[in-house]
């Protein structure tokens, strides 16, 4: 059984994420920042986390006892959770496989998983979650303009952090949960409702090389399956999926 313990709230960290890899907190711990300085996607790549308005906080665990392809579905198993505790809100948001949450197309959110495996068998794992809550369109730098968005930007409305974050801790314990005592396919019925793409054409794009298909499906281990023009099935495990701006009939 996992339990989560209090967040603990920093004004500033570099990353959440760092934070809990570089210090040796207990099992179930949540950390929260307000502003990050060095807030980080996957491969290195940057989170933009300026303060007060969004919310960015990782969780510890500790023996999960996860194999290296349970951590890779904990990425769906936390995107469902988000996508469950935005509903409650009254926010229909949307995955895009395996990790990304958007509103209306846009990337509302991102989750950056990290872990230490020792024998096959992860010894801790970190789950980073930002999520754009009450900026503005004009904090959001003009480079991610066109693809970052915000739950104020898109229902002009205003959240309260405390209360969000406080849903999405439930659901985030309650989703690894059934991940941990009920495996993947429950977790994996769930997923498939909220991608937005299923039956959809999209590129993949996977070590400089790109395969165009049909977005089918996820299979029971949470890989992604597309089909091309000649019909055949390919299994994408890891790159980034981008969506074609034309539906399948090309209108
Ligand atoms: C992610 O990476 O989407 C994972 C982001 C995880 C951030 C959290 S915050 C708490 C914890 N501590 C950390 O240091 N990280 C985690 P990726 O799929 O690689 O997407 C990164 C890309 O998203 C960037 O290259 C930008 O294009 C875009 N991006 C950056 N900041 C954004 C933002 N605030 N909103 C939307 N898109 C953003």
């Amino acid at each position: 059984m996992i339990k989560f313990r209090e967040p603990v709230f920093y004004r500033e960290l570099t990353s959440t994420n760092t934070f809990l890899l570089e210090n040796d907190f207990p099992d179930g711990t949540v950390i929260v920042a307000e502003s990050q300085t060095a807030g980080r996607g996957r491969r290195s790549r940057k989170w933009h986390s300026p303060p007060g308005k969004n919310l960015y906080f990782s969780i510890l665990l500790r023996d999960p006892g996860f194999t290296p392809l349970q951590v890779l579905q904990l990425n769906l198993v936390t995107a469902v959770a988000i996508v469950k505790a935005l509903e409650e809100e009254g926010i229909r948001a949307s995955i895009k496989w395996p990790n990304d949450i958007l509103l209306n197309e846009k990337k509302l959110g991102g989750i950056l998983i990290e872990s230490e495996m020792e024998s096959n068998r992860a010894r801790k794992v970190v789950i980073g979650i930002g999520l754009n809550v009450n900026m503005t369109s004009g904090e959001i730098p003009p480079e991610l303009s066109d693809i970052a968005t915000s739950i104020k930007i898109e229902t002009g409305r205003e959240t309260n952090l405390t209360e969000l974050l406080k849903n999405l801790l439930q659901k985030l314990q309650l989703w690894y949960n059934i991940f941990k005592q009920e495996g993947f396919n429950h977790v994996k019925n769930e997923w498939e409702n909220y991608f937005s793409w299923m039956g959809k054409e999209v590129v993949v794009y996977q070590d400089g090389f790109s395969i165009t298909g049909i977005a089918e499906r996820i299979d029971e281990s949470g890989f992604l399956i597309i089909r091309d023009k000649e019909g055949r099935l390919h299994r994408i495990i890891v790159g980034d999926v981008s969506l074609r701006r034309r539906d399948v009939t090309g209108n």
